[in-house]
């Protein structure tokens, strides 16, 4: 019944319940989740996306949208018989815009061919992560996704100029309309942005788009300690416009030299290393601030690339890390805090984290530029995985009882989902949370968009 009157709408070729299907398309690469979609669906327009979720709300069916599934907090899992609404086939160019700089595309653009678009014209994509080549431009503002360049152009929300969306109650939303000023009333486009699937579905967007970038360089700095990191980010900040400013630990240097074909890229070893991309026309002035740093004890080591290749290899030991930890199955803490307040928290987390996590490796890195940390956790050989899932949770608390006191986010760039919902508490307040429940009716009324993520 509900397969023929999907087929109506998309045609048979384009609903799926074969067990593939079903596996594929219910989960991200967040883990510890059994898909169990009932099936899934794949529209080829708005107007299908539309008579989907009207069907949806006629037989009470919980639709949970599906971009690149790159996600890393469970917004994409489908694991209570929901329908999957995948829109990968909704994947075209809609416009571009000389003057006003902009580039219109369909949800299910694959990150990577938004950012080709923008230069093929001339232009440039601002965002920019390591699954750009899977992750889909709709997924991307559901998430409000970040990555490696926000220090620079900001957050995907900052590239919205119009985002259409169908909402919970089956009307084509158009919001904003690639408007650069518009103050016309609030502006429903940024409730959609970050929204993770729980007020609609994303179906297009309009981008803006930057000069593009001249040519860069890279720099890795081996650093002593967090506060080195802080006193480097600093000085560099105030007197270069970084377009990126990442760092990560010793031990997931050595976990990608392992496991990947990538060489040392300092000869000696250092706690951590900090990841720089500057202009090529600052390289002089970067030089005289790496020799300042040196002098004051900050930095101890460092290599600036000499070609594309090279600034090519040194991202990769950046961009190379959650892949590679993948094998050990850890558990992800996506957090940030005020830049200003990082010092002292970076300490406090480092006491919680030594105490809690006592018997387990923990790797640090991440976008510190953005005041945005990644911790993973790693599974231990042997640990059951129920019984890491529960020590890194009740770690979690404290983390995200700390980052209350801070004025930080439990989830600074990977959304919510199902992984972080429980702590969600800790860091927005419960009028806040009342508030979202109250919105999430007014766009949702009946409940079936992506049901039990970020709230119940
Ligand atoms: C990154 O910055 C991604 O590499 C993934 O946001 C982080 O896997 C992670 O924890
Ligand atoms: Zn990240």
């Amino acid at each position: 019944m509900l397969l023929s009157a999907l087929a109506e709408i998309v045609g048979p070729r384009h609903v799926r319940n074969d067990r593939d299907a079903l596996e594929q398309f219910g989960v991200d690469r967040s883990s510890g989740w059994r898909p169990a979609p009932t099936c899934v669906v794949l529209p080829g327009s708005t107007a299908e996306v539309q008579r989907i979720v009207q069907l949806a709300r006629e037989q009470r069916i919980a639709l949970v949208p599906s971009g690149g599934r790159t996600g890393l907090s469970g917004g994409a899992v489908a694991r209570n018989g929901e329908l999957v609404v995948a829109l990968e086939r909704m994947d075209r160019l809609i416009d571009f815009d000389p003057v006003a700089r902009s580039l219109t595309v369909q949800a299910g653009m694959i990150t990577a061919r938004v950012q080709e678009h923008a230069s093929a014209q001339g232009f440039h994509y601002g965002v920019d992560f390591a699954s750009a080549g899977s992750s889909h431009i709709g997924g991307n503002v559901a998430t409000n996704a970040g990555g490696t360049r926000v220090i620079r152009y900001g957050m995907t929300r900052d590239q919205v100029l119009g985002l259409q969306v169908v909402d919970g109650n089956g009307e084509v939303l158009e919001l904003n309309r690639g408007l650069i000023k518009n103050n016309s009333g609030p502006d429903f486009r940024h409730l959609f942005i970050g929204s993770e699937g729980i007020l609609g579905i994303v179906t297009e967007v309009t981008l803006r788009l930057q000069r593009q970038p001249p040519m860069v360089r890279v720099m890795l700095l081996g650093v002593p300690d967090c506060a080195s990191i802080m006193q480097v980010l600093q000085v560099f900040s105030r007197d270069i416009e970084l377009a990126a400013f990442e760092f990560f630990a010793d031990n997931a240097l050595r976990k990608v030299l392992r496991h990947t074909d990538a060489s040392a890229p300092l000869e000696g070893t250092h706690a951590f290393y900090c990841l720089l991309e500057i202009e090529a026309d600052d390289t002089d002035r970067a030089l005289a601030l790496f020799e300042h740093c040196l002098a004051q004890g900050w930095v101890r080591d460092g290599v600036l690339s000499q070609s594309l290749g090279q600034a090519r290899a040194l991202w990769r030991l950046r961009e190379d890390i959650s892949e590679t930890l993948s094998r050990w199955h850890p558990y992800k803490n996506d957090i940030s805090v005020a830049i200003s307040r990082m010092p002292a928290f970076i300490e406090q987390v480092e006491a919680l984290v030594r105490r809690e996590y006592a018997a387990m490796e923990v790797v640090w890195y991440g976008h510190i530029g953005d005041g945005n940390l990644h911790l993973n956790i790693l599974k231990p050989d042997g640990m059951a995985a129920a019984q890491f899932t529960a020590r890194c949770a009740g770690a979690t608390r404290s983390i995200a009882t700390l980052l209350g006191e801070f004025g930080g986010s439990i989830s600074a760039e990977h959304g919510v989902g199902l992984l972080k919902k429980d702590y969600l508490c800790c860091t927005r307040s419960a009028g806040e949370l009342q508030l979202l429940r109250r919105v999430k009716d007014v766009f949702d009324p009946l409940g079936i968009m992506n049901p039990g993520k970020v709230i119940d």
